[in-house]
């Protein structure tokens, strides 16, 4: 069977802190801010926060942009505040953990202020610097760097545009796979790996149980930095994980790396997440195969796609890593939008189809990721022009688009950015229907969403039938039964466009999932041949309808309709 650990049991809830409760007016959220609100996560029963980046840093990226490594943003708040923070929550027996952002430095870093300095800088090397290559070279003109010169080769960034600076002082361009102002860490060059290493051995000293790694499967570039190859599970990613591994994280913490890719190998990924010895020794990843399924070319561009699809993909993991490895489980975060604006009905089935999503992600094998306001069953926001943003992956390459007259106006992308931006995630957490939602006393940095009003925490903790009573009993009931956790997981009808079905089952312990992902009435038929079954969590009031009509064969399920039963 599965080896026991504590962070397979656990579930983990993931805060954004700039949008997750202002202490001190001034419109962004801090750490008092989520201390404040610590008791929300213990009512909840969360076991573990992973807290998005806090240090120190210009914000290009809203964090993922640091500018030093030990030391609190002032925005965030201090390093006492941290501390409070931390011992609120163990306090509590809950775990935090860090998220690490190692594969790129923001470019206000001491490292890189001093790489500037000239070629033989002590620090030039921490990162990539190449020369130009000649303008007739390239396959394209670029806008950037001396009229004679191209970048030094054609990657892209991830927010658009070359992946490539040009510096006058010294001459030579700098890779960036983000903003430019997120300029790449060298890994090869063995002093960086020391100075991360022991950065995050500094961190585990503060008593931290774990970290969540920025695109970790970046940092091993392919050599000579060649157009044809991406910067993807590159030739040495396994020697830098691996020796990680040795230097850093046998210590029980909980480790996910965030790894880039569509698909992502599952050679790769076993490796990474391995608990053989030879393995890299994360926890677990998170991948991108489930919230790529709806993404078009461009951030304006969306896709088609139908529930087999999503469900090949969980079964895929579920499937891969069988054994071989441990799943983490999530349907939005800080990058992504509202699950249930995406995945379910954010209009009259918002509720249910929320708690439906909710219940997949809980009954699921692997650790269920909790993004702040799902509990609440927070949706997209009704962006109406290019002002309401604040994300620059969103911004950068709109704006860009239409400077070149690629795009006509904003009209032309609002639905597609009103389904993919990033910033529907970002919009305030909503604590109560006061003014900015109990976020704020202040104007806050991004607008609240305009159904604060119905959707917000205290409202719903008032309320038996809300999305919060029932996260908080999904939680619960993960919490009481092995067999979520430890299971094996079996699907059914795997061609039904509407029906997600599957069974768990650990030794004698049974349990079946039903799950309709539609706005109608859906039947199906399912071949569940247990003599007894009884209802144990269902998203409908009463939803306990007759056993034998679980065992009649055809199986009917209401609008966004899920139940678990548990069978003799
Ligand atoms: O995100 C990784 C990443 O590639 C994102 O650009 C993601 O693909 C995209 O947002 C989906 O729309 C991580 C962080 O989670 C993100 O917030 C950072 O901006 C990025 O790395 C750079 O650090």
């Amino acid at each position: 069977g599965e080896r026991r650990r504590w962070w397979k049991e656990a579930v983990v809830y993931q805060i954004y802190p700039r949008s997750f409760n202002d202490s001190d007016g001034d419109g962004v959220g801090d750490i008092p801010g989520i201390t404040e609100r610590v008791d929300h996560l213990d009512d909840l029963g969360v076991d573990v926060v992973w807290l998005n980046p806090v240090y120190e840093s210009p914000q290009a990226d809203n964090g993922y942009d640091i500018a030093d490594y030990r030391a609190i943003d002032s925005e965030y708040g201090t390093m006492a505040d941290w501390e409070d923070l931390r011992d609120a929550l163990h306090d509590r027996d809950i775990r935090l953990i860090m998220d690490l952002v190692v594969n790129h430095t923001s470019d206000e870093h001491e490292w890189f202020r001093n790489a500037l300095e000239s070629k033989d800088a002590e620090y030039r090397d921490y990162y990539f610097w190449r020369e130009g290559r000649d303008a007739a070279e390239a396959d394209r003109e670029y806008e950037l760097g001396p009229a004679d010169e191209a970048p030094p080769n054609d990657w892209e960034s991830f927010f658009g545009g070359p992946a490539w600076e040009y510096h006058e002082g010294t001459g030579e361009w700098y890779l960036h796979l983000f903003d430019r102002k997120q300029p790449d860490l060298n890994w090869e060059n063995p002093a960086v790996r020391d100075d991360v290493f022991e950065m995050m051995n500094w961190w585990i000293e503060k008593d931290i149980d774990g970290f969540r790694m920025d695109v970790i499967n970046l940092i091993s570039k392919p050599e000579g930095l060649p157009n044809d190859e991406l910067p993807i599970n590159g030739p040495r990613i396994h020697e830098y994980l691996g020796e990680m591994r040795d230097r850093v994280l046998d210590r029980g913490l909980l480790t996910v790396g965030e790894m880039i890719g569509d698909p992502l190998p599952l050679d790769h990924a076993r490796r990474y997440v391995s608990p053989d010895e030879d393995g890299d020794g994360l926890s677990m990843l998170f991948h991108f195969e489930h919230v790529l399924l709806d993404q078009g070319d461009r951030i304006w561009e969306t896709s088609d796609w139908d529930l087999t699809d999503l469900k090949a993909v969980f079964d895929r993991w579920q499937d891969g890593l069988e054994g071989e490895g441990w799943n983490s489980l999530y349907l939005n975060n800080h990058d992504q939008p509202r699950m249930v604006s995406r995945f379910g009905d954010d209009g009259e089935y918002r509720k249910e189809s929320a708690k439906l999503l909710g219940t997949l992600l809980h009954t699921l094998r692997g650790t269920p990721y909790v993004y702040q306001g799902e509990e609440l069953g927070m949706t997209n926001y009704p962006f109406d022009s290019l002002e309401d943003f604040r994300d620059v992956e969103t911004l950068n390459p709109v704006q860009s688009a239409l400077d070149a007259g690629e795009v006509a106006s904003f009209d032309a992308v609002r639905d597609g950015l009103r389904a993919n931006s990033r910033d529907n995630a970002r919009t305030p957490m909503q604590w109560s229907d006061d003014e900015h939602a109990g976020f704020s006393e202040a104007e806050p940095w991004i607008a609240v969403n305009p159904n604060y009003d119905e959707v917000n925490a205290e409202a719903e903790r008032a309320d038996d039938a809300s999305v919060y009573e029932y996260y908080r009993r999904l939680v619960e009931f993960r919490g009481e039964n092995d067999v979520v956790v430890y299971g094996d997981y079996e699907p059914f009808v795997q061609d039904h466009e509407r029906v997600w079905a599957y069974e768990r089952t650990l030794g004698e312990e049974r349990l079946f999932v039903a799950l309709n992902f539609a706005s109608g009435e859906t039947t199906v038929e399912v071949p569940v041949d247990a003599d007894e079954a009884t209802l144990a969590l269902s998203n409908y009031d009463g939803g306990g309808r007759a056993v034998s009509e679980l065992l009649a064969g055809e199986f009917r399920l209401r609008p966004w309709e899920a139940r678990v039963y548990r069978c003799e």
